[in-house]
Parts: C-alpha cells; sequence; structure tokens
C-alpha cells in the first residue's frame, strides 16, 4: 500500500489534495493509498519515526510498494497526475505543459515562497525550525505582492492561466492566494482579476470544501 503523509491545511500538501481533487478523486477514498495526517501542532513532522522517512520533515511524502519515498510536493504531484485520472493536470502538450510549469515555478518562487518566508520569519510555531530575521518579513511580503500583479494581467479575460482547463499552475497560485490571508493579505483585494479566480478556485478547493482529516498515527 502507497502512503501519502499530508497535513491537510497546509498549501505544499495541499497541491497533492488539490490536484487529485480536480480529476474528481477523493483522497481517502484510494483502494491503493493509505492517507496519514501529520499534526503540525503535536510537532509530528519532528519525530524520530518521520524524521527517517524525511529527514527535512516537511510534508506531503508519498511512500511507494517498492520503498521509493517521495518527499516534495512537485515530485509527488508529478506522480499522481501522470498514476492518476484521465488528464494530466500539467499540460495537454509539450508546450503546454512548458507554460504549465513556467506558471507555476513564477507563482511559487515569487508569491508562495516569499509569504512562507514572511511566515516562517514572524510566527511564533516557527521560532524553532528557523532564525527568525524579523527584518525579512516586509520586504518578502512586498515582493510576494507585486508577483500578484503579474498574475493579475495574465489573468485579464482568461479563467486559467494556461489554455482553457485548469491546471497545475492554477492551483499552485490559489494555494499561494489562500496562504496569504494568515499574513492579512486579502486576495480579494490584490485587482479583480485575481478576485473573481480566487473565488472560483475557493468554492472548489477551499480547506472546507475538501475532505475531512482521518485519524492516524506516523507509525502504521
Ligand atoms: N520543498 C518542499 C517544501 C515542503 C514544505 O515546506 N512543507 C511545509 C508545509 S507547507 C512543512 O512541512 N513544514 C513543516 C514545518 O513547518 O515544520 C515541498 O514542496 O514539498
Amino acid at each position: 500500500m502507497k502512503k501519502l503523509y499530508i497535513t491537510r491545511t497546509a498549501p505544499n500538501p495541499r497541491k497533492a489534495l488539490i490536484l487529485l481533487a480536480s480529476k474528481g478523486i477523493d483522497v481517502d477514498d484510494m483502494d491503493d493509498v493509505d492517507v496519514i495526517d501529520i499534526d503540525f501542532a503535536a510537532n509530528e513532522q519532528m519525530s524520530e519515526a518521520f524524521t527517517q522517512m524525511n529527514p527535512m520533515q516537511t510534508v506531503p511524502v508519498l511512500t511507494l510498494d517498492d520503498g521509493t519515498v517521495l518527499n516534495d510536493s512537485q515530485a509527488v504531484c508529478e506522480y499522481l497526475d501522470r498514476v492518476y485520472g484521465e488528464r494530466s493536470v500539467m499540460g495537454n502538450d509539450v508546450v503546454q505543459r512548458a507554460q504549465v510549469c513556467s506558471m507555476r515555478r513564477i507563482a511559487e518562487f515569487e508569491v508562495m515562497y516569499n509569504l512562507m518566508l514572511a511566515f516562517q520569519h514572524s510566527h511564533p510555531s516557527k521560532a524553532q525550525r528557523v532564525e527568525q530575521v524579523p527584518e525579512f518579513v516586509a520586504p518578502s511580503i512586498a515582493r510576494a505582492v507585486k508577483a500578484m500583479a503579474y498574475f493579475e494581467t495574465i489573468l485579464e479575460s482568461r479563467e486559467y492561466l494556461v489554455g482553457e482547463q485548469l491546471s497545475f499552475a492554477d492551483i499552485v497560485l490559489y494555494l499561494s492566494l489562500d496562504f496569504g490571508k494568515v499574513l492579512k493579505i486579502n486576495p480579494n483585494e490584490q485587482g479583480e482579476n485575481l478576485a473573481r479566480f480566487y473565488q472560483k478556485m475557493n468554492e472548489r478547493f477551499s480547506i472546507k470544501n475538501m475532505a475531512k482529516a482521518k485519524p492516524a498515527s506516523v507509525d502504521d
């Protein structure tokens, strides 16, 4: 049995959950995947058993039947995309795949990563994980907000970032905007195109609209 270790409120594991949901797959209904919820409040990602499996102490992690450990969200999502569902969300042809890759990386590195830096350098729960430098917070948020303007332009008279269908780039942009809320960056105030995009994605993929957590332990 494959095992997918996730925290349902955190952006990187949510990529996997939303990718599956966009293909009509409920992660809790998969015959060959056990879902294991990792509780950040209890620091389960730091436990000995989890650290042995993923020394980076992060989620998501997907373990395969042969013991292969995929410990990065992009790797997990590439795997899930190819193995499950009909249509790839990574793009329908060579050019689209490259475009999805480009949009996804800009959303990830410019928006999500900068917001995560701001969070890690300001939130008390992350003091154990990083040496916090409060001066990083404001410039990181400013950089993320500046990149949002780029996507506001891209989404002018378009529903999705690439082509006519939802892609993984949309999922990453949505999660980046959604994560901004913890830093009081309102996704509905970054331009009307982004607000429309956010609301539409949020109706489908908000935490409250996704499947409920199942209690489980890292050791099973
Ligand atoms: N490069 C990794 C980063 C994963 C990551 O940072 N995950 C966060 C949740 S969004 C995490 O597990 N944090 C653990 C912690 O803060 O202790 C990936 O994309 O999988």
